[in-house]
Order: structure tokens, then sequence, then C-alpha cells
């Protein structure tokens, strides 16, 4: 599918990538990284090579087609239809398309284009509302979604990343729902060095829950991440239990659930919208997860979630591995989504 200019591109900006240093992104901002001082280290996904799938369906359509387009009526116009084959959504596409028809006017070169296209991307994209404020006792995080999407490796990841920080993690597998969900989770404490608090397959997760918050206590843990079960969205009385769960933690340790993360399977595209919204009106989430991103062509859907939840992304999967997960980062996203070598600097349009 890559063109051999792409090919060269990405090479080169690969090589530049690492040079400067950028995969650091992806650590924790306290700490040298994990995979330097692990025993085996993973190749760690970056921001390019994560995002490279939705580059092709985005960011190099929208340059070909103002490369081709005569004026800014008819680039605008292939744009939406861009943006809307790029699971970006209507709300969203309309939102960007309207910040690009401001900027079109000073824009003469290919770098200038880019430079317009990735401003308005990571505009659309920023959030004033950051994490909520720590508390005195460890902090919670209850992380939930549809089946498969994502959450479990997600839980690892972010396990990894606090201890990498020089965290103590409790993570809890109040997913007792499905069998081998408490195995899962088993094994990422186990990978990460995290504390494990479990009961058995079938039992109830505010017990669960509520263990795991008198451990956390107990072992002055500075996070506690709980599991929960998928497909709750269609089940009203499991939906009720992650209620229950929030509340449960809620009377151990104060302001908890300090944080909600619902994960989103960005592959699913606008498919998770739905799915979101109905957690939202349930649970209050408080952001997203976009997990994914690295087997997909539909990472425009982060534009899509930003501007129809109003929810702020906070990290994203770039890969398997527990390394892979980065902070949400608007500039990022958008630089990797259109890398400079990408145009020709001195070219304009035709
Ligand atoms: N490529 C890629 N795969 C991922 C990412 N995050 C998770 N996965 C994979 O997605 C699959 C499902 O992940 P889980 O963490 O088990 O999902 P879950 O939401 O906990 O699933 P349930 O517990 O069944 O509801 C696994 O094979 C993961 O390795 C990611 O960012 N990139
Ligand atoms: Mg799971």
């Amino acid at each position: 599918m890559l063109n051999p200019v792409l090919l060269g591109t990405l090479l080169v900006l690969g090589a530049t990538v690492a040079g400067l240093g950028l995969a650091a992104l992806l650590s924790p901002k306290t700490s040298g990284s994990a995979a330097a001082s692990g025993p085996a280290a993973e190749p760690r996904a970056t921001w390019t090579s994560g995002l490279a799938r939705t580059r092709g369906s985005l960011a190099q359509r929208l340059l070909s087609s103002w490369r081709e387009s005569g004026d800014a009526e008819a680039w605008i116009a292939s744009a939406e239809e861009v943006l809307l084959s790029a699971d970006v959504g209507l709300k969203a596409t309309e939102q960007l398309v309207a910040r690009w028809r401001q900027g079109l006017a000073g824009v003469g070169s290919e770098a200038e284009f880019r430079r317009m296209v990735i401003s308005g991307v990571r505009d659309a994209l920023a959030s004033e509302s950051g994490p909520a404020p720590g508390n005195q006792g460890p902090r919670v995080i209850m992380v939930v979604g549809v089946n498969g999407v994502g959450k479990t490796t997600t839980i690892g990841k972010l396990a990894r990343r606090r201890i990498t920080a020089g965290g103590k993690v409790v993570l809890v597998a109040a997913d007792t729902f499905r069998a081998a969900a408490i195995e899962q989770l088993g094994r990422w404490a186990e990978r990460t060095g995290a504390d494990l608090i479990k009961h058995q397959h079938g039992a109830d997760p505010s017990a669960v829950t509520f263990d795991g918050m008198k451990a956390a206590k107990a072992r002055n843990a500075d996070l506690v991440i709980v599991d929960t079960a998928g497909r709750l969205h269609v089940k009203a009385n499991l939906m009720e239990e992650v209620k229950k769960m929030a509340r449960t933690a809620g009377r151990e340790i104060e302001g908890a659930p300090h944080e909600v993360l619902l994960v989103i399977d960005a592959t699913t595209g606008q498919n998770a919208l739905n799915q979101a919204k109905v957690f939202h009106e349930a649970l209050g989430v408080d952001g997203v997860v976009l997990t994914k991103l690295d087997g997909t062509a539909k990472g425009g859907v982060a534009l899509a979630i930003r501007a129809e939840l109003g929810l702020p992304i906070r990290y994203v999967g770039l890969g398997e591995g527990a390394d892979d997960l980065a902070e949400f980062d608007p500039e990022a996203f958008a630089e990797a989504l259109f890398p400079a070598g990408e145009v020709e600097p001195e070219a304009s349009r035709s």
C-alpha cells in the first residue's frame, strides 16, 4: 500500500524521531524509559508508527486533493468527503472545514497547507480540562467499556507507567463475569509488579472493589485501577453494578473514583460513539482511552469523540505491548498524521 516516496519519508521521519528522543513521549514523564531499564525491551510504538494507517486515509488524501483541486471551494468539498469517510463524523467535519476555510486564504505552499491542516486538527482535539486533582489517599481509576476494547490491556499499561515512575499500584479484578478475566489481570500484575486483589469467578464485583480499596489504603498504594466487565452497556443490571462499585469505592476512599476512563476501540469507528454515549449517560465518564490506533485507518474517530461527546481523550493505545500507551497529545497526534516529509517544502499548487 505504501508508495516508495512515502516509505522513504517514513524512514527518514523514523530516524528523526529516534534522534530527537521523541519516543520519550511514551514514557512516564518522571522517569527514564521502561524499555531501557527492563531486561527484554519490547519494540516501542510511536505516534508515527501508530498512526500510519490513519495517515494514509486522512492526511495523504487531503494533500492529494489539495494538489489536484483548482480552488478553495473545490478542495473544501473534497476535504469534507475525505473526513467523513475517515470516521471523523459530521460535527467534527463541519468544525474542521470551517477552521480550514478561514485558514486557506493565506496558504500558498504545501508546507503552509500542512501547517494549516495540523493546527486545525490540533485545535479541534485540544481540551482545557486535565485529570481531576489528586487526593490524600490512593487515586482510584475505574476502567469501563464494552468487551474486547482493550480495558485490561490498558490497565496493565497504566500500571506499568505508574510503577516505572516509582509508584505503588493495586489492580482490582472486578470483572468477575468472564472466566479468564481474573487470570489475565493477574498476568499483567505479575508483569508490571502491581499488587492484585481478586475474588473467585462469579463473585460480587462490589465486594472485590471494597477489598481493593481496603488493601490500597493498608498498603499505601498511590494508584488503584479497577477492571470491570464488558457488555455492560446492553445490560441495565450490569450498568447498575458498575455504579454500585463506584459508590463502594467512594465510601472507602474520599472522592473515589477520581477518574472513570472509558476505553474505546478505534477500529470500530463511528459505532464506538454510540457505546460511549450510553456509558457517559449512565456513569459520567471523565475521559477516554482510544485503543488499537495502530491497527486502523479510523483514527479520525478521535476527532468525532472530542466533538460529539465533548470528552477529553486521555491516552491512546498504539500497540499491544506494556509500553504502547501514550498520554494523549493533540500536537503529537496532528503532527504524526501529517509528517513534514510528506510535503514538498517549496511546492505550491499547480
Ligand atoms: N494492536 C493493539 N491491540 C490492542 C491494544 N489494546 C488492546 N489490544 C488487544 O485487544 C485485545 C482485547 O484486549 P483486552 O484488554 O482483553 O480487552 P477488554 O476490554 O479487557 O476485554 P473484556 O475483558 O473481554 O471485556 C487483546 O488481544 C489486546 O492485546 C492496542 O492499543 N493496540
Ligand atoms: Mg478485560
